[in-house]
């Protein structure tokens, strides 16, 4: 087999912060223990096929840049599609992260019918499997990509029509087997097309129902194959759609409770996508981890000037030291973990780029997950969370919450009693200052 990374010595290795400008991690040492757990075991770190193999380095307004000789027009489907595979593990493994997260279509070539489809992604699952037995890598999670075939233009579940919903259950079933055969621990479920273009030819009642129901049966397939990973639902705004129903953590939340389906799924939340709606990516951390439904992060940021998904590897420790610290504060990760859903930038030609993009990404989720231990142990913000809200664990904060006082009765007992609250400092300025005394006085 020939060396696709042939100027990169395996595996990269951690070599500190003098590290010189060479490819070494600085600050991610995968044995090093912070808050009870290895940093590999704390940020679980997946490489994603399809940006990183998949991807020509193409945009809408221009062809791929990027060499990557599997995917030239010409070449043998299959043949393409095993190096492409010993290219990705090579990569993997001299990268020295313990994951990686896969499309159907990403490993294996799309046949002429169904059938044909699943058998090249059986030959592809069955060689995948045997080069995580040779390498150790494992799978983070799988999914099916039932968005980018035109057949799915208007949809995969929430399709008007029903034979575009069958062949999307082709597509899952089989990426669920797989999945299940390769040792996932998670099943993903983004829903690229789930979602419309105009409401001038859409029902939306109608394709909510669809979709109910379709990720009804990944759950009950899910206990018939003894599939013991978590099922994961990864919200996004919009784009390829204008509009996409899985738009954030909460709305994701609404519709499985609205479908009896709390309990069964649990959130993929991309730093991307956080921002694409608006909110932060504390914001969707906190809020996924607060409604029970966190599960997993696609690591990769936007451009703040750039309305679209650009999938950067992510830098901002600030940013991802927030996160981690909620994630930290909530026990962790359980079978989720970063997955770099990371893109290299078009100009970004030569064949190491992948690898410094990924450490640099690598290296800010160690620092950040150093910042946040010592957030923790530090106690400031918790402390003063937990002042904030003492009034609540009062006898009279807690008969009103338990419903032990109508409000009649709690107007006229205030009246009564004369209380006056007082408005008290929400100490924004001095907390964000705590953020940054502990972000520059922790050690490397
Ligand atoms: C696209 C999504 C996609 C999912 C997997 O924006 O992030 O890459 O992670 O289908
Ligand atoms: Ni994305
Ligand atoms: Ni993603």
């Amino acid at each position: 087999m020939t060396e696709f990374f042939h100027d990169v010595p395996a595996p990269v290795a951690f070599a500190g912060t003098d590290a010189g400008d060479g490819l070494a991690y600085r600050v991610y040492d995968p044995n090093r223990v912070v808050a009870g757990k290895t940093m590999a075991e704390h940020l679980r770190i997946a490489v994603c096929y399809w940006h990183s193999f998949n991807w020509p380095g193409s945009d809408v307004f221009g062809a791929g840049t990027f060499d990557r000789p599997w995917l030239q027009a010409g070449v043998d489907p299959m043949q393409a599609a095993f190096d492409k595979q010993d290219a990705a593990f090579e990569f993997f493994t001299k990268l020295g992260t313990p994951y990686y997260c896969f499309h159907d279509v990403d490993m294996a070539p799309e046949g002429a019918t169904a059938a044909e489809s699943g058998h090249n992604l059986h030959v592809l699952v069955e060689r995948a499997a045997q080069k995580q037995a040779e390498t150790g890598v494992k799978l983070l999670w799988g999914t099916a990509n039932v968005f980018s075939h035109p057949r799915y233009a208007a949809g995969a579940a929430t399709n008007p029509d029903p034979d575009v919903f069958a062949r999307a259950a082709v597509q899952v079933r089989n990426m669920m087997d797989a999945t299940h055969f390769l040792g996932g621990e998670n099943y993903v479920l983004w829903g690229g097309r789930e979602g419309y273009e105009t409401l001038l030819n859409t029902r939306l009642r109608r394709e909510a129902d669809q979709l109910a129901r379709f990720l009804t049966m990944v759950a009950e397939y899910k206990r018939k194959i003894g599939f013991t990973g978590t099922l994961l639902l990864e919200p996004k705004p919009q784009e390829p759609t204008k509009h996409q129903y899985d738009y954030d953590s909460a709305t994701v939340m609404g519709f499985l409770e609205r479908y009896d389906l709390v309990g069964e799924y649990f959130v993929n939340i991309e730093v991307n996508h956080a921002t694409l709606g608006g909110h932060s990516f504390h914001h969707e951390i906190a809020t996924a981890l607060d409604l029970g439904v966190f599960g997993s992060v696609d690591a990769n940021r936007g451009d703040p000037q750039n309305g679209w998904d650009t999938d950067q590897f992510p830098n901002s420790v600030e940013e991802m030291s927030l996160a981690v610290y909620e994630i930290l504060r909530h026990g962790g990760f359980t079978t989720g973990g970063f997955n770099f859903d990371t893109k290299l930038r078009r100009q970004s030609l030569d064949r190491d780029d992948l690898f410094h993009g990924h450490i640099g990404g690598i290296d800010s989720l160690a620092r950040s997950l150093l910042v946040a231990a010592a957030m923790l142990e530090d106690g400031s913000i918790e402390r003063f969370r937990d002042q904030r809200y003492a009034g609540w664990g009062t006898p009279r904060g807690e008969r009103i919450l338990a419903g032990g006082v109508d409000l009649a009765t709690l107007a006229d007992e205030t009246i009564a009693s004369g209380v006056d609250p007082q408005p008290v400092s929400g100490r924004q300025e001095w907390l964000e200052n705590e953020v940054n005394r502990v972000i520059w006085s922790t050690p490397t």
